[in-house]
């Protein structure tokens, strides 16, 4: 079994007999006139298949001591490939997927009433279909799941229709370690991106031209995607978390402490690193005094990490930890304070989607992948930190698989003196 043929395995564990599920990648969305923005398959189908064209249905059949699944994609049309290039042959969709049954969307119609109807049906009565009802999924013109949904309980009255989003999310939050190897590899990508933005980096530099140099090099070196648009912040623009790119207009100065916030794909799985390192190569009082509280409050998180804890518990192990280093550095005076210093959440899930699947409610199990990041970020003294490692959940705790990336304040320095 392939990797997808093993997901769709699981997904099938978790549907009751006499269902069906259909799983959609989606369509691109207009963005004006018959501007389209640049599609992106939905991640749920991408998960379960590992194809990313649209257009595409996935649909999953169960009934007693049976188990079938179909994939549906765009027909070969040789005058449409004349004007939008080549569509995914049938042969090279099953090689990735490991689907056999691949058909076109233009019998999906047909095929879906086969399967719901009550007369001459290979599975016996299908009572409840599934399908992924999350809002943002388009899968027509004016066509959402929702909408369809309305459509087909006309057609079926008596059909339930229940939601297969959290049965993915279930599968999706436990890394297998092919999907943690593809994280780990998007994170030695992420980290040569790094070493090469260190050595282009110079005052005078605008902020955006090194986030344009990170997509450039990524883009040169394997064709590789951004996880999310890059964040370039120097100065006073590191205290604003998201700093976007179309206000990375500062000029680099000498003495600035720049914070990077960044991440490359590797096939779909996103990497995402924060580094605070001074332009200069050297932290000075302080930059290093915050630097140093951020830097043991990561460690000690990553420390602190194992199952059963959830992304609540980290958060508050964080704002305690902050507040008491900071309180001793005389760093803030009340402790309440740490508010206004630390305004984020210490971890996210990660996978293929940069903030993945999972809330901060949820029980940590082997396998989940989580950040690490706390910061902090004094607006009064033009000073941001963040330090960001990606984390994968393990028996007994937690293993970094960033730790590639410098972050001890030594190895920093002497890091920033060897460039060229
Ligand atoms: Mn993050």
């Amino acid at each position: 079994m392939n990797e997808f043929e093993l997901r769709r395995e699981k997904l099938f564990n978790s549907l009751p007999d006499f269902s069906l599920a259909l799983v959609y990648s989606g369509v691109s969305k207009i963005c004006s006139e018959d501007e389209f923005y640049p599609f992106e398959a939905n991640r749920n189908f991408f998960y379960l298949t590992g194809i990313e064209q649209e257009n595409s249905i996935l649909m999953l059949v169960k009934a007693p001591g049976e188990k079938r699944t179909y994939l549906f994609l765009d027909e070969y049309n040789e005058l449409k490939e004349r004007w939008t290039g080549k569509k995914l042959r049938y042969d090279d969709a099953k090689e990735i997927s490991g689907v056999s049954n691949i058909y076109s969307n233009n019998t999906f119609k047909s095929m879906l009433e086969m399967g719901l109807g009550k007369e001459d049906n290979p599975y016996g009565h299908i009572d409840t279909v599934f399908l992924d009802l999350s809002d943002e999924l388009k899968i027509g013109n004016n066509l959402s799941t929702q909408i369809y949904k309305g459509q087909l309980l006309e057609q079926y009255p008596e059909l339930k229709i229940e939601n297969v989003y959290p049965l993915i999310v279930e599968l999706r939050l436990v890394k297998s370690p092919y999907e943690v190897a593809q994280l780990e590899e998007a994170i030695a990508a992420t980290s040569t991106g790094i070493n090469d933005l260190l050595s282009f980096m110079r005052p005078g530099f605008y902020e955006h031209e090194l986030a344009d140099r990170f997509e450039y090099y990524g883009k040169s070196h394997g064709r590789r995607k951004l996880s999310f648009e890059t964040i370039i912040a120097t100065g006073k623009d590191a205290t604003v978390l998201h700093h976007p790119i179309t206000q990375q207009v500062r000029q680099i100065e000498i003495n600035d402490l720049i914070l990077f916030d960044l991440g490359y794909k590797h096939n779909g799985y996103c990497a995402d690193i924060s580094r605070t390192y001074p332009i200069n190569g050297v932290f000075s009082g302080k930059q290093k005094e915050i630097y140093e509280v951020v830097l043991a409050c990561n460690k000690a998180v990553i420390n602190y990490i194992k199952p059963g804890l959830t992304i609540a518990d980290l958060q508050s192990y964080t704002i305690d930890f902050l507040k008491e280093q900071c309180r001793n550095r005389k760093l803030i005076e009340k402790d309440e304070d740490i508010l206004k210093y630390y305004i984020h959440s210490v971890s996210h899930f990660l996978g293929i989607d940069t903030h993945d699947v999972g809330n901060r409610s949820r029980k940590l199990v082997p396998g989940n992948v989580i950040t690490v990041e706390p910061g902090l970020y004094f607006v009064e003294d033009g000073i941001g930190v963040r330090i960001e490692d990606d984390v994968l959940v393990t028996e007994d705790g937690a293993r970094c698989l960033s730790k590639c990336i410098k972050k001890e304040v030594e190895d920093v320095e002497k890091l920033l003196r060897s460039r060229k």
